[in-house]
């Protein structure tokens, strides 16, 4: 055991509020749906009973409909902008009305097979749930074809390129006063804008206004783009969903039918003119026309291809610690403003997951690697200037310490 191993124990320890762990203390006071199901995976490595603790506590704030909010905020904390008061959601604990990737299912089968006979009744109880939320992206969100989602910050990649076509016809300026909390915590200039905030705020408004109804976001909402990385977590979280329910004794021929229908969507959102999976503005059809981390977890899906092989060696190629979260020849690439360029560890993780199951395990390692000199260098960070290695965003990160544990020691 190392320095860091026991650091990286020490980081989740620290971000356990009992039952449901922070991203990080001060910049995120809350439980956040993909971090959560990362923070499972690393607990997993030495405290069974807790990672699934973790994921019970996640599914526990699933709505009727079937979503699973992308924030659960337990304890109020002024610490945070947007509040659940400008959620307004009316649910208790109170959440977010938005959801994010979900990878709950990809982290259940890893922790459930860490230890199949510990886990088995808590798999069964998590099960049903679990099934909701994956027929809740079919039935609402994959009605275009790819998953789509309604607000940058379902994708988990909030202020990537790929949005700002869609963020272009997001009137924000009749949102009403604020107050940013991030930019407290952190260096502003590594975080979104002014003008990405109201717009982000704006889309909040709408949702309130309507009651959180789907139908009418979906519809009449002032955001919707298809996204590749969401559309790719899910497809692969599909065929988790039906091993782990074939596990369990279920018919999954449902599942199957649904990854099926995301499957024969991908030529949607295959951009020939960029070469490269692309999100694509649901609303005029027009693809974003830049490359992200997002189209890679294509490999996650077991959808990758060589033209998209190219493309990655190319971006990967450009740049020394990890796979930049946007392209580093496109104009809007900053290698430390979030995920306009930064190489975020977590998402190394699963792309590396994708590498390895594509028979491609030089690339795993190479990841691992670069991701390992990372960490090394600086300790568990919220993401990384993939040029220098210059840590950045958040410190003592719970998904940072979860992937180390589990993946790139
Ligand atoms: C925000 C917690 C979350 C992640 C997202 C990331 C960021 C929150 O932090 O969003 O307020 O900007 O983009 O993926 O879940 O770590």
């Amino acid at each position: 055991m190392t320095d860091l191993d026991d650091k990286a124990r020490a980081i989740l320890r620290l971000n356990d509020k009992g039952g449901y762990t922070l991203p990080t203390h001060g910049l995120y006071p809350y439980q956040w749906n993909w971090d959560s199901a990362f923070a499972a995976w690393g607990f997993a490595t030495f405290d069974n009973p807790r990672a699934w603790d973790e994921l019970d506590t996640l599914m526990a704030s699933q709505w009727p409909s079937g979503m699973v909010p992308h924030i659960i905020f337990h304890k109020v904390d002024p610490g945070y902008f947007p509040g659940p008061d400008v959620w307004g959601t009316g649910q208790t604990p109170p959440t977010s009305g938005i959801t994010q990737p979900p990878v709950a299912a990809t982290m259940a089968r890893l922790v459930w097979e860490m230890d199949p006979d510990a886990g088995r009744d808590r798999l069964a109880a998590l099960y049903p749930k679990l099934l909701a939320w994956h027929r809740w992206w079919h039935e609402v969100r994959c009605t275009h074809g790819p998953a789509a989602i309604v607000h940058p910050w379902e994708s988990g990649r909030d202020n990537c390129p790929d949005w700002d076509i869609g963020m272009a016809g997001v009137d924000g300026s009749s949102v009403g006063p604020y107050t940013r909390r991030d930019t407290g915590h952190v260096d502003p200039d590594m975080r979104p804008t002014k003008e990405d905030y109201d717009r982000y705020i704006t889309i909040v408004e709408f949702g309130r206004n309507c009651g959180w109804d789907d139908k009418t976001i979906v519809d009449e909402g002032p955001f919707l783009m298809s996204d590749p990385g969401t559309t790719f977590v899910l497809l692969r979280a599909h065929r988790d969903l039906a091993v782990l329910g074939q596990a369990l004794g279920h018919d999954v021929s449902q599942i199957e039918e649904w990854a099926a229908a995301l499957r024969s969507a991908l030529p949607q959102i295959w951009n020939p003119a960029l070469g490269a999976y692309d999100a694509r503005n649901l609303r005029t059809g027009a693809f974003a026309n830049v490359l992200g981390s997002g189209a890679f977890l294509a490999y996650l899906a077991g959808a990758g291809n060589t033209e998209l092989d190219t493309q990655l060696m190319r971006v990967w190629d450009a740049v020394s610690y990890g796979i930049p979260s946007a392209d580093p020849e496109a104009p809007s690439f900053h290698s430390r403003k979030y995920w306009r360029g930064p190489s975020w560890p977590f998402l190394n993780a699963l792309l590396a997951i994708g590498f390895t199951e594509n028979g491609r395990a030089d690339l795993a390692e190479r990841l691992r690697a670069e991701t390992e000199m990372m960490l090394q260098k600086h300790g568990f960070w919220e993401y990384f200037d993939p040029l220098d290695a210059a840590p950045c965003g958040g410190a003592d990160f719970t998904w940072t310490a979860a992937i180390w544990l589990t993946w790139a020691r």
